[in-house]
């Protein structure tokens, strides 16, 4: 064959192939445009849900998700100006974990987000990202709380330097995290969650899927760090538990974990809670009938708003109460870091193997304030070796 002949075959066999690649990419985008044009007509989507992003499909290629991963998400509260603190959080979650994972992230918050939030936060999320708007009868007085009486409370509670004492939002936040946001429209798709606040660090490698793990070792809420509540922001949260008790008996597991809340089988509350502002768990447990008829019986009381009552004390005292001992735990293996508490794992070897690069001195565990030494006492766990040294 004459050479010219040949050539003007390669030509137009790489003028076809780049023909059809066009082709191809050009209909991908014209999907995602398509996609984009939905996010922003909010009419489309059920109340409640003001856009899905789909994730990214441009730039570096993704790892590929190793193994089986189960039905969950990451969810974070947020205003629209913790968007950079947010993208901190997201990016160690990401460099530490979901970058070979990539499972969704719900975002939701009171007002609705603006462009400069879903753009930073769907371009960092290796997985789909949901943005969600929050009913105003979640995020406002329930008819049966007194508001003057709730502002009188703010009032004393400010003079008192009460931390957050004079906020209404922040107890709009609390009460939400403690009985809405597994119920929002976004999060009925989901079994189990990860709550991410802004400004967190992760600081080591996270190597087994923590979501995997609580789904095929029977476990339905985790935590990190644990610590005591302070008594002026639930002087009544004890009581309203102890009468939830009483009327409702049925819901009370019978391998608990009260020892980790009272030293005296219940008669008091020590304020021993877990930290909430990181929490793996699971959605079906806090929408169970029992869960909900807990949240209902501490949110008729008003301690929400009559005092201060925080999300934290809110849950670990469910868990301890309505949960089997070894349904509830501590993730050793996630370094955790939320201002000012510090979760290093104990462990040399743990620390090198996962890359971790927190100072161990750091790992707040086994010091006075905290109480995760009275977990492991309460459902009988041995301590880890070399926990004495980080006292
Ligand atoms: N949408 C929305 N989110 C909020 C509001 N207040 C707090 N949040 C979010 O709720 C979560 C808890 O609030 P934080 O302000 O972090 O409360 P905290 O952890 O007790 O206190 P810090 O020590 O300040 O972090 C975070 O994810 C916040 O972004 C609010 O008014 N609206
Ligand atoms: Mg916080």
């Amino acid at each position: 064959m004459p050479t010219g002949a040949r050539y003007l075959r390669y030509i137009l066999f790489a003028f076809f192939t780049l023909a059809c690649f066009y082709f191809y990419s050009s209909s991908s985008s014209g999907l995602q445009t398509r996609t984009g044009t939905l996010n922003e007509q909010s009419s489309l989507y059920p109340s409640g849900v003001q856009g899905i992003t789909p994730k990214p499909t441009g730039g570096v290629p993704l790892p590929e998700a190793d193994g089986i991963r189960v039905n969950a998400t990451f969810v974070t509260l947020a205003r629209n100006h913790d968007v950079w603190e947010i993208a901190r959080s997201i990016r160690q979650v990401e460099d530490r974990f979901n970058r070979n994972y990539h499972y969704d992230w719900v975002f939701l918050n009171d007002q609705p987000f603006d462009d400069t939030f879903k753009k930073v936060t769907s371009a960092l999320v290796s997985g789909n990202t949901k943005y969600g708007l929050i009913p105003k009868e979640h995020w406002s007085f329930p008819e049966w709380i007194d508001e003057k009486k709730a502002a009188q409370v703010r009032k004393e509670m400010s003079e008192k330097k009460i931390i957050y004492g004079d906020s209404i939002s922040y107890r709009h936040m609390c009460r939400y995290e403690s009985g809405f946001f597994f119920r929002h429209p976004l999060m009925l798709d989901y079994e189990w969650y990860w709550r991410v606040e802004p400004s967190i660090e992760l600081f080591c490698d996270i190597s087994e899927d923590p979501f995997k793990f609580m789904a095929d070792n029977g476990k339905k809420y985790s935590f990190t760090l644990s610590l005591y509540e302070y008594e002026e922001t639930i002087p009544t949260l004890w009581k309203s538990a102890k009468k939830f008790m009483s009327e409702h008996p049925e819901h009370i597991a019978e391998d608990n974990t009260m020892a980790f809340l009272s030293d005296d089988n219940g008669e008091t509350y020590n304020r021993c809670h877990f930290w909430s502002n990181f929490e793996v768990g699971s959605l079906n447990w806090l929408r169970s009938p029992a869960y909900i008829d807990y949240f209902t019986s501490l949110d008729k009381d008003g301690g929400f708003f009559y005092e201060r009552w925080g999300d934290a004390p809110v849950h670990s005292i469910a868990a301890a109460l309505m949960l089997k001992k070894d349904e509830i735990h501590f993730f050793n293996n996630i370094a955790y870091y939320h201002v000012p508490f510090t979760h290093c794992p104990t462990g040399e070897k743990t620390r090198l193997d996962l890359k971790c690069h927190c100072n161990p001195s750091d790992n707040f565990d086994w010091k006075g304030y905290s109480c995760t030494s009275r977990f492991f006492d309460a459902v009988g766990m041995k301590k880890p070796e070399g926990y004495e040294d980080e006292k």
